[in-house]
């Protein structure tokens, strides 16, 4: 009774007590950088000139002539790897050989000099119209290197180069990541030259501290890969696409995460003939995946159209078998909802306790007092489960602070290790996979255990942090075969519209609001007011990931929102502010537009129109709201 009294006791306390967060540790990510992570994967589209030369990379001095793809399709390209999964593209805009696959007025070695489409067509436009069209992010690779120019090494040369990105950055809407790649210098065609050209350093020859600070103005959002570590992400280390474990985002006192980077065909990272010999096996592509996001990386996986401008079948079935693979394995957590038993919960506060850990939210996350590095928390399922792979997530908005880990199973009435803590000497290189130990976690970490186990009862231990831990989420998944998968529907998860089934809604003309969810295209809320907003009350948690929003059909452009703001809350009165900006383009183009952010939990939606086209009002055709549902 006396227990049962201080229990009670202890819990009201728990809830009544507010703890404060634990201050951030070291250097933090950029929002962006955060937003980055969690896209996982995506796709790298190498395609120019070297697509009909059969080379990796062009001396400088190939005819634009060669460049016919005569049925290219970049719709059927983002289709391609939006039904896989992945949730992004960059395209090769420029290679080494410096030939420009869109019409720039930099240099005249371009795409308007080719056959393609009588010199009118545009590869950079098609590709970015297309993964606009399908809510895709759509990011670039612009070599700095440029073994066509003639200026390449002097001065002369960067106002070329630096008007190519200005280009890239400001007619082609949203570039989610710019890449900079490394190689640079050494023989090419220059001119006609055929020289030998040395650029020094390349940080200072291409200033890329100046070339940050402009994109930053250009495109805030954009992530910037490599430009001589000044950027947001680097390289993984190896173009097979393994980065190394253990995996610090923090060097030299700045957050850079890494990139795994490699080709799903072994003949390289343009299309060659005879190549479907060499495409690697989607239990090959899960070694990659697993030894890049499965350490704490981002992995882009490169396929390359062919002379035709389609993707290899070969290519193609490789890449849809992993796809499912990929969204069999993570579609169901075993530890979703288990019950947690922490060894300490900072100020006993509920917002910190160890039930972060399976919700489901990788917002949430356990933590315990300042100066507690080594906690645990002993994580019960409701019966014996079978799984091979651990999953650990670090809420790293609060910076990267796990250096190791343990985690035990219950088996046979005595803690078994399967995953034991590792010591800073025993870095994974290669694709040492199954049974790796316990380093560190940051965005996420996976263990592929050497075996399956069976149990209901694991004990995560954080074995070194570097400050209290702030752990937000332990998943148990089961690795299937690539037969286990073979019907699996892969889709992208922030893409599916949730249901508007039972929703209701306030805030202005909200008898209106209605109007604006039942997929009529022809009836709208509307209003004459600006700014105006209406609120959608899901009725049910989601993780809500984006919005679209379809302008008025009617012909009008009179009070069409042109300006928004999106907020989202769990209760209905503390909102927070997810997106801003403009839907650009509508007078004359009034199509669906998109709006994608972080993953967050939310119950409620607020839209606000902030301005409109032509006068007073705001207006909404059709909305539809993305995410997946939550728990409570
Ligand atoms: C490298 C380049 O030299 C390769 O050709 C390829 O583009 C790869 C992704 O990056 O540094």
């Amino acid at each position: 009774m006396y227990k049962k009294y201080l229990l009670t006791l202890g819990c009201l306390m728990g809830t009544l007590s507010a703890a404060t967060a634990p201050a951030p540790y070291g250097t933090l990510p950029t929002e962006q950088q955060v937003n980055w992570l969690r896209m996982e994967w995506y796709a790298f589209v190498h395609f120019g000139l070297n697509t009909y030369t059969n080379r990796e990379w062009g001396y400088g001095d190939e005819s634009p002539q060669l460049f016919k793809p005569g049925n290219f399709d970049a719709e059927a390209i983002v289709r391609t790897f939006k039904g896989a999964g992945m949730n992004g593209m960059i395209y090769t805009a420029k290679h080494h050989d410096g030939f420009c696959t869109w019409p720039t007025l930099s240099t005249k070695h371009n795409i308007t000099q080719s056959p393609w489409k009588g010199g009118k067509g545009d590869v950079v436009k098609e590709f970015a119209n297309a993964c606009q069209k399908h809510n895709f992010p759509f990011g670039t690779y612009l070599s700095p290197w440029d073994r066509n120019c003639a200026e390449y090494g002097r001065k002369g040369y960067l106002d070329v180069y630096y008007k190519q990105i200005e280009e890239l950055l400001t007619q082609y809407g949203p570039i989610f990541e710019i890449w900079f790649d490394g190689a640079m210098g050494g023989d090419g065609y220059y001119g006609g030259a055929r020289q030998n050209r040395n650029i020094g350093k390349a940080d200072t020859y291409y200033n890329y501290e100046q070339v940050v600070k402009n994109i930053r103005k250009l495109q805030p959002n954009c992530i910037i890969w490599g430009a001589a570590q000044r950027g947001d992400v680097t390289w993984g280390g190896s173009e097979k696409g393994f980065v190394k474990y253990p995996l610090w985002n923090v060097r030299n006192n700045k957050w850079i995460s890494l990139e795994g980077d490699t080709p799903i065909n072994g003949r390289g990272w343009f299309w060659h003939p005879g190549q479907e010999r060499n495409v690697k096996s989607p239990e090959h592509l899960m070694q990659v995946y697993m030894a890049s996001v499965g350490r704490g990386a981002n992995l882009i996986l490169n396929l390359a159209p062919n002379r035709d401008g389609r993707l290899d079948a070969a290519d193609v079935a490789s890449l849809e078998a992993f796809g499912r693979m990929r969204t069999r394995l993570l579609a169901k957590d075993y530890a979703l909802n288990a019950t947690v038993k922490a060894s300490q919960v900072r100020g006993n506060d509920a917002r910190f306790a160890g039930s972060a850990l399976t919700d489901g939210d990788i917002e949430s996350y356990w933590c315990p007092e300042d100066g507690t590095t080594t906690p645990s928390a002993e994580i019960l399922l409701p019966e014996p489960t079978t799984f091979d792979v651990i999953r650990l997530r670090e809420q790293i908005r609060l910076g990267q602070r796990v250096e190791a880990f343990q985690v035990e199973a219950w088996v046979d009435g005595q803690w078994k290790t399967i995953v034991a803590p590792g010591t800073p000497k025993e870095v994974e290189t290669q694709f040492n996979l199954r049974g790796g130990k316990g380093h560190t976690i940051g965005n996420q970490v996976m263990r592929w255990l050497k075996e399956p186990v069976t149990t209901d009862k694991l004990r995560l231990t954080i074995t070194r942090a570097k400050a209290c831990p702030c752990i937000s989420e332990f998943s148990l998944l089961r690795m299937p075969s690539a037969e286990e998968a073979q019907n699996v529907a892969t889709s992208n998860d922030a893409d599916k519209p949730l249901s508007s089934q039972g929703w209701t809604y306030s805030g202005f003309a909200a008898n209106k609001a209605p109007l604006a969810f039942d997929g009529k295209a022809d009836t709208m809320w509307s209003i004459h007011r600006t700014p105006s907003h209406f609120v959608v009350n899901m009725q049910q948690p989601a993780m809500v990931s984006g919005i679209s929003y379809l302008p008025r059909q009617d012909g009008k452009t009179q009070g069409m929102t042109s300006r928004y703001r999106i907020e989202l809350s769990m209760d209905g009165s503390s909102w927070k502010t997810v997106a801003e900006g403009e839907f650009g383009n509508l007078r004359a183009n009034p199509v669906e537009q998109y709006v994608t952010f972080a993953p967050q939990k939310a119950r409620y939606i607020r839209f606000f129109s902030t301005a409109a086209l032509d006068g007073v009002g705001s207006s909404v055709a059709e909305m539809k709201i993305y995410g997946r549902p939550a728990k409570n």
